[in-house]
């Protein structure tokens, strides 16, 4: 990995962009992740690069229900594994959910190196090797462990497609995205959307977690059941709106 120095005014960008570089190099990351993070970038950008009013109250909602949950899982893709393998196994570890690598790209190849990589940060089970169940869709990230996402009921599915979003939710789980672009068909479809950063979503949401779990079973279900996730989506798009304006003005375009 280049070495990037801390004062630089982008590090975390630019840090980010050399984990999943170096996710690429060693085979856990696909070459499409290298497109995704791009993405990604465009869209913190307008952001304005930070967790917004709307995204830490998903998070909170969504820290909120793997509590409640009964069988918590996180999906687990190429991407994440190479940008925040150390912050996916401390919110399992605080949550009590399982860990899960579901692929697009799936190669069996690709799916042990990430349950290493997972394990190297400290987890001790990770499912995904021997998919017993399958999910109605035609690609591969149909293919799950039936103790693990097709008996979920509260499912985290960050970075991921609009497809098998859709048929989480069809299933009736609770689906939690993390998604930095609000118009996407996964943040449309979701039960709790997350815009954010995932290395920042995560960072939050582990916060969160170790906070909240001390709170009561009425304080969360309360969080869960005034949630509005239209809400969410709108003041998200409403945050980039303002962040344009804002710096527009500062320019005196
Ligand atoms: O590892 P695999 O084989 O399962 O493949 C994973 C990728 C990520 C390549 C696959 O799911 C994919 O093609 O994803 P997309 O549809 O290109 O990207 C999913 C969404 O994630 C896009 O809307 C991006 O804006 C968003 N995104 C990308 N990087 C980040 C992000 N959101 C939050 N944080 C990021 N770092």
């Amino acid at each position: 990995m280049t070495e990037i120095p801390k004062d630089h005014p982008r590090y975390e960008s630019l840090l980010a962009r050399e984990k999943v570089a170096a996710g690429v190099k060693i085979g856990i990351t696909s070459i499409q992740g290298l497109i995704a993070q791009g993405r990604g970038e465009s869209f913190d950008y307008l952001i304005g690069e930070r967790s917004t009013e709307s995204a830490l109250y998903a998070e909170r909602a969504a820290v909120a229900a793997f509590l409640l949950a009964k069988n918590p899982v996180i999906s687990v893709n190429g991407n994440v594994a190479a940008l925040t393998p150390d912050k996916v196994v401390a919110l399992a570890d605080i949550t009590g959910a399982r860990l899960e690598v579901n692929l697009f790209h799936r190669t069996e190849t690709r799916v042990h190196l990430i349950i290493e990589q997972l394990k190297a940060n400290g987890a001790s089970e990770v499912l995904g090797k021997n998919p017993d169940a399958s999910l109605e869709l035609s690609h591969s990230r149909r293919l799950v462990e039936s103790k693990g996402i097709y008996t979920a009921d509260v499912v985290l599915v960050p970075l991921e497609d609009g497809d098998r979003c859709e048929k989480l939710v069809e299933m009736g789980k609770t689906v939690i995205t993390i998604d930095l672009n609000p118009l996407s068909r996964t943040s449309r479809t979701a039960t709790i959307s997350i815009v954010d950063n995932l290395t920042r979503a995560l960072e939050n949401m582990v916060k969160f977690a170790g906070e909240m779990k001390h709170e009561s079973k009425d304080e969360l279900v309360k969080l869960i059941t005034t949630y509005d996730n239209k809400k969410v989506l709108s003041d998200a798009i409403s945050e980039i709106q303002e962040h344009l304006k804002a710096i527009t003005a500062e320019m005196e375009y």
